[in-house]
This record gives C-alpha cells, sequence and structure tokens, in this order.
C-alpha cells in the first residue's frame, strides 16, 4: 500500500541548479498570501488543525489521529495530515472541533452555541462565497498569521511516478523546499525534521502571542511544533 507523504528540506542558493542537473523541470512560479485563523484563546491550533485562506481558497489541515498535538520528542521528517478544502466542510468541521471545546469549558453563553450551531448545520452558509465573513464572526476566529510566498514547483520523472518538489520563499526570509511522494507505508526512515514556514513564522521573537484563557492573559510563544508559555 503507498501513501502520499510530504518531506520539507533547506534550500540553500545552489538547490535550483542541483534539481536541473537532476534532471527536473520548472512547471511553474505564482506569488501567495497565506491568513491562519483561530479563536483568540488558538483551539485550533492547539489541537494541531490549521485553517488557512489561499488568496481565496480555504483549507483546513487535519491531524492524522484526531485531537492530537505533535509530539515534540519525537521528530518525525514527515508529516501527514488530512486536508479538507470544500468551506462547507471546513465550516462544519471547525464549528464541531469549537462546540467540542466550548461545552468542555462551558465557556459560552446560550447565543454564542446558537451562532456555532447555525455554522455547524451550514445554515446562512448555502449562499455563502469564499469571501464571506460572517461565518468567522460567528465563530469567534481571527486571523493571527499572514504573510506571502514566491514558489516555483518542479516536477521529476522517476519510474515509480512522479516527484512534484516546491522551493519556497516567505517574505519574512525563510526558505523551505518540500518534496512530495508516493511512498511504500513505512518506508520511510526518521530522521531529523525540517521547520515549515508557519514554524518559522511562529518562532520569531516577535510573534509572541498574547492571550487569554479562563481571563488570565498570557504570553505565549511558540516552540518546535506547539506553543508553550
Ligand atoms: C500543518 C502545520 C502548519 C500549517 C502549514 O503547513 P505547511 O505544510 O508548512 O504549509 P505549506 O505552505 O507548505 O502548505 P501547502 O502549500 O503544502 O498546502 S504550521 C505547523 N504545522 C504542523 C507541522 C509541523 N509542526 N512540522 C512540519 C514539518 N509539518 C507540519
Amino acid at each position: 500500500m503507498t501513501v502520499e507523504v510530504e518531506r520539507k528540506f533547506v534550500c540553500d542558493a545552489e538547490i535550483m541548479w542541483k534539481l536541473q542537473d537532476i534532471g527536473a523541470k520548472c512547471i511553474g512560479q505564482r506569488q501567495f498570501r497565506d491568513q491562519y485563523f483561530d479563536s483568540p484563546d488558538f483551539i485550533l491550533t492547539l489541537k494541531d488543525f490549521w485553517l488557512r485562506c489561499r488568496e481565496g481558497l480555504w483549507e483546513l489541515k487535519c491531524p492524522a489521529v484526531s485531537g492530537t498535538t505533535p509530539d515534540n520528542d519525537t521528530e518525525t521528517v514527515c508529516t501527514r495530515y488530512r486536508e479538507i478544502t470544500s468551506l462547507p466542510l471546513i465550516q462544519s468541521e471547525v464549528s464541531r472541533i469549537i462546540r467540542e471545546h466550548t461545552a468542555e469549558g462551558s465557556e459560552s453563553n446560550s447565543s454564542q452555541r446558537e451562532q456555532i450551531d447555525k455554522v455547524a448545520e451550514n445554515e446562512d452558509t448555502e449562499i455563502c462565497s469564499a469571501d464571506d465573513t460572517k461565518w468567522l464572526n460567528d465563530l469567534n476566529l481571527v486571523c493571527f498569521a499572514e504573510f506571502k510566498t514566491e514558489r516555483c514547483s518542479y516536477t521529476l520523472e522517476r519510474e515509480a511516478g512522479a516527484v512534484r518538489v516546491d522551493l519556497d520563499q516567505a517574505d519574512f526570509g525563510y526558505c523551505v523546499g518540500e518534496i512530495e511522494v508516493l511512498v511504500p507505508e513505512g518506508g520511510l526512515s526518521c530522521e531529523k525534521k525540517v521547520k515549515g514556514k508557519m514554524d518559522v513564522y511562529l518562532q520569531s521573537n516577535e510573534r509572541n502571542l498574547l492571550f487569554k484563557v479562563d481571563r488570565i492573559q498570557l504570553k505565549c510563544h511558540y516552540f518546535r511544533g506547539t506553543f508553550r508559555w
């Protein structure tokens, strides 16, 4: 059985020449702006769910095993996330997570719960377009990270199939490559993990995050794939 896996790698100035030397073909270059959304107390991100809007297209990356946070001690090379791209499905999944969280802590009042339920059932959202922000307001979701990326994509034909390589340069000065392949399940060894753009964005000192838990204001920073304070 094969699975699709993504692996990040460090980019240096030579990488484009190296790719060309091994026969990779450039299939395009594009620029995009990513915005990541969460509740003010980071309900989604703390559960390893990543809600993103990229140039009007929504995506929710969900952890392979729902509800777990990344294991800081086991630095695995590859990450596997379930990716949801249908806006109604994203809305119901996000509202389910928020509803479960608020039920656990009984933090919301009944009118907030009604709003969440409406979004969960996609009431009012059938006519909702990708730029509508009402569902974000109803779920109290705000943009907590925003950056632009310049991406060059390559393809490399191999006997086992095509390999796609993306080279990303983010506007806050970080470069990262990502290779996407189909591999036999369990067929990858563990080496040191390379950080993604969001990891680096959140870890930079200027982006310590302030948020409220149980009415106490906490200063929080992002360290090795999870929030610490
Ligand atoms: C899943 C995740 C985050 C969201 C950003 O994911 P990433 O794959 O870095 O973004 P990008 O722009 O390459 O998306 P694509 O264009 O492929 O859709 S931020 C942190 N995580 C968890 C995570 C992590 N901590 N470490 C690694 C190596 N991957 C994911």
